[in-house]
């Protein structure tokens, strides 16, 4: 059996989705890289690698007969944005080179996009699945240019390429990397340590979110996916809830009835938001792969601050 390789493996998602891989899978089918050393208490196959450096991926690939590669690796929009320069070479360079190695040694391929693959003209409301893409940050353009990388490779070379157009995660393990949802996570932390949350995003801003759980569970369900359903492989609306700040704010009081949240607008990241939808249309997903999430607010916000109970006031 050949392994899975996951890039970006310390990041929010990757650190989780490599833990899931190894229950799944097993621990000898594993190998977690990143451009970073984990932490002493890794104990899974792991490797430094850069994607950007387009040898180290090859010999990666074929050293340890990788045969489907979870491609994590990447800068967030906030980031992104102060430096679209280094964006663009690990958010595209990088997903070119996994892209070009997955052709040479036939590997399928899970890349994320985001909701920020839109922009200001999409339609904001229930985004449809098929739509206009101009979105207006260095993360959405390399977004959209990473799902349209992945089409191509797949009806060019017959590279197994999927992917699902993530909203914001919401996670209790490993902060978020600079995104602008990552105020969905930092309320939580805030919450649980000082009943007060000032917020960067304005009240009113709608966007999608999901749970950890079902963020992991959607990628290794579409990867399982029967290949006759699937007609949008790239690039899957996926959503579990659309909210605001104090939508998250009144679903924490229920629990933390002292709970304040304020506002400090940060104009840069509020730009962002309101660039992309305020809720998308998952019912590709739905009917394609039987998508379905497990996590609304209220369940996803009573086990966030059990968790959070736990790691911080242990
Ligand atoms: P993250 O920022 O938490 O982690 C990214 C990881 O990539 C980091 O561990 C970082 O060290 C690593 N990395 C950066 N440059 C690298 C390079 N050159 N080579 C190898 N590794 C490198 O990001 P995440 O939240 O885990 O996101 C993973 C993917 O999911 C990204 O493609 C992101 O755009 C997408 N996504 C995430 C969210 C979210 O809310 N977390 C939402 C939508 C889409
Ligand atoms: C970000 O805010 O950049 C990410 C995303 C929605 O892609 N969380």
């Amino acid at each position: 059996m050949r392994k899975i390789l996951v890039t970006g493996a310390l990041g929010q998602i990757g650190s989780e989705l490599t833990t899931a891989l190894i229950e799944h899978y097993g621990e000898n089918r594993v190998l977690a890289t990143d451009i970073r050393e984990p932490g002493k208490d890794c104990d899974c196959q792991w490797a430094l690698l850069d994607v950007t450096d387009s040898r180290r991926v090859a010999d990666i690939v074929r050293d340890h007969k990788i045969g489907t590669i979870y491609h994590l690796a990447a800068l967030l929009s906030a980031v992104a944005e102060k430096k679209p320069q280094q964006a663009w070479q690990v958010n595209i360079s990088g997903l070119y080179n996994v892209l070009e190695v997955a052709r040479e040694f036939g590997c399928a391929v899970f890349t994320p996009s985001s909701i920020g693959a839109f922009g200001p003209n999409t339609p904001p409301v229930t985004t449809p699945q098929d739509t206009i893409q101009r979105p207006t940050t260095m993360y959405g353009v390399t977004k959209v240019a990473g799902e349209l990388l992945c089409d191509y490779y797949f009806n060019r070379y017959k590279v197994d390429t999927r992917g699902l157009r993530y909203p914001g995660i919401v996670s209790h393990k490993t902060p978020p990397g600079g995104g602008t949802t990552d105020y969905a996570v930092d309320i939580y932390y805030q919450a649980v340590r000082e009943k007060r949350y000032t917020c960067f995003l304005k009240d009113g801003t709608y966007l999608d979110m999901m749970y950890m759980p079902d963020a992991i569970s959607g990628a290794i369900q579409l990867m399982e996916a029967d290949p006759t359903r699937l007609i949008h492989r790239n690039a899957f609306n996926v959503t579990a809830m659309s909210v605001g700040p104090e939508m998250l704010a009144a679903s924490i009081r229920k629990h933390i009835p002292q709970f304040e949240i304020i506002y400090d607008v940060d104009p840069a990241r509020q730009a962002i938001a309101d660039s992309w939808p305020d809720s998308i249309d998952d019912s590709a997903a739905r009917e394609e792969w039987d998508w379905q999430p497990e996590y609304d607010l209220e369940r996803m916000t009573i086990d966030m601050l059990n968790h959070l109970r736990e790691k911080l006031m242990a």
